[in-house]
């Protein structure tokens, strides 16, 4: 019989990527998606899943319909990528990003274990849960949380949670603690997609300049297409376990700018770009780097696309939707 999988989160970026590779693999595919009365398939439809996935209506901060929708789907695999996920939005709406972050977990989670005992589950982990921690620079499994945004603590609450649930009832849970990842089908708001659509905007006569915050913090970024593969991975191990997923490279803010204008040939980066206040943080995440060697040996997980094959990627798919 055919593996059945549940993606909570399926209208976001990593959702669509994790359900093709999993369609790919001979997986029926069910995603998870909130009540809209205009839903927006748009990045289902770019990788050419929208008639492929099966949509199910849920909410994670309502623990009926996660109860329920796992007791008649039963699926071999739950991956909870679903959460408010921009960090910059969690200081005004950290009580949401609580509730679907946090309790979220909490309800899916217990829908599993009265439900569905047998099924997997994958926690959309994050690096925000380090912050201000490394460890001489780096960050790894034994790195200890320090986060610096509801967002984070948010996600330290769900990480426990699903290490608890493994300890305590013995489920298949594992958390995946992705480090930055991006593509065409990256949210607007996040940095690389902000600046890789206004560099586009800019290439085309659409607009002038850039506006930005703080230009100095270093993320380890790699390509979401690669690092569902580490999902799946995860949970096709012989025993649950929490890995630290990046690319290992850190890459200021400033470098991913140079090198987005590079793409469309322009040098002096700094006259289209300004510093705007509003989109700075009330405590920062200075630099993540990941060490990444567990998910290289037990997994034989290694990233493909590079930092400079990434920009590249982004800044061309941009170009391409707004000459569309
Ligand atoms: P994303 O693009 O923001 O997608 C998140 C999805 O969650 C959205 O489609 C959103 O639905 C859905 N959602 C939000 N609240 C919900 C609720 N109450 N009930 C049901 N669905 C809800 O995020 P992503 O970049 O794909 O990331 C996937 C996961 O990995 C997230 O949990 C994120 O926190 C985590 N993560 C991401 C990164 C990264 O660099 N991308 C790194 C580490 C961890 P709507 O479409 O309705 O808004
Ligand atoms: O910011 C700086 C900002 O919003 C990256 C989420 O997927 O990855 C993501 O969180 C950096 C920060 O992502 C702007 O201050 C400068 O230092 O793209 P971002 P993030 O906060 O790292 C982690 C791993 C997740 O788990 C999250 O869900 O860029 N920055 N100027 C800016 N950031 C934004 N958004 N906008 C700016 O204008």
């Amino acid at each position: 019989m055919a593996k059945t999988a549940l993606i909570t989160g399926i209208l976001g970026q990593d959702g669509p990527y994790l359900a093709k590779l999993l369609i790919e693999k001979g997986y029926k595919v069910y995603g998870l998606m909130r009540r809209y009365s205009q839903p927006h398939m748009g990045n289902l439809k770019f990788l050419g899943l929208d008639k492929t996935v099966e949509l199910v209506e849920g909410d994670l901060t309502d623990e009926s319909s996660l109860l329920n929708l796992i007791k008649i789907v039963r699926p071999s695999e739950v991956y909870n990528l679903a959460a408010q996920s921009f960090v910059g939005s969690s200081w005004d709406q950290a009580k949401l990003t609580t509730e679907i972050n946090s309790l979220g977990v909490l309800y899916l989670l217990n829908s599993i274990k009265f439900f569905s005992p047998t099924t997997k589950y994958y926690q959309a982990s994050t690096s925000e849960m380090f912050g201000l921690a490394n460890d001489g620079g780096y960050q790894d499994e034994n790195t200890n949380f320090h986060p610096r945004s509801p967002y984070g603590i948010s996600k330290v609450y769900s990480y426990w949670m699903t290490v608890n649930f493994r300890e305590s009832y013995g489920l298949f849970t594992t958390n995946g603690i992705l480090f930055n990842h991006e593509s065409p089908l990256r949210g607007i708001q996040f940095v690389t997609r902000k600046i890789t659509d206004g560099v586009a905007r800019i290439k085309l006569g659409l607009a002038e300049n850039i506006a930005l915050g703080n230009l100095d913090a270093k993320r380890d970024w790699g390509f979401a297409g690669d690092y569902v593969e580490a999902m799946y991975l995860m949970m096709q191990a012989e025993q649950p376990d929490d890995y630290v997923i990046g690319s290992g490279e850190t890459h200021a803010v400033s470098e991913f700018v140079k090198l987005a204008f590079a793409e469309i040939g322009i040098t002096d980066w700094e006259k289209y770009v300004t510093i705007d206040a509003r989109f700075k943080r009330p405590a920062e995440v200075p630099h993540l780097q990941a060490r990444a060697s567990k998910a290289e040996t037990k997994l034989g997980w290694k990233p493909k696309v590079t930092f400079q094959e990434l920009v590249k990627m982004m800044v061309e798919a941009d170009i391409k939707r707004l000459q569309k």
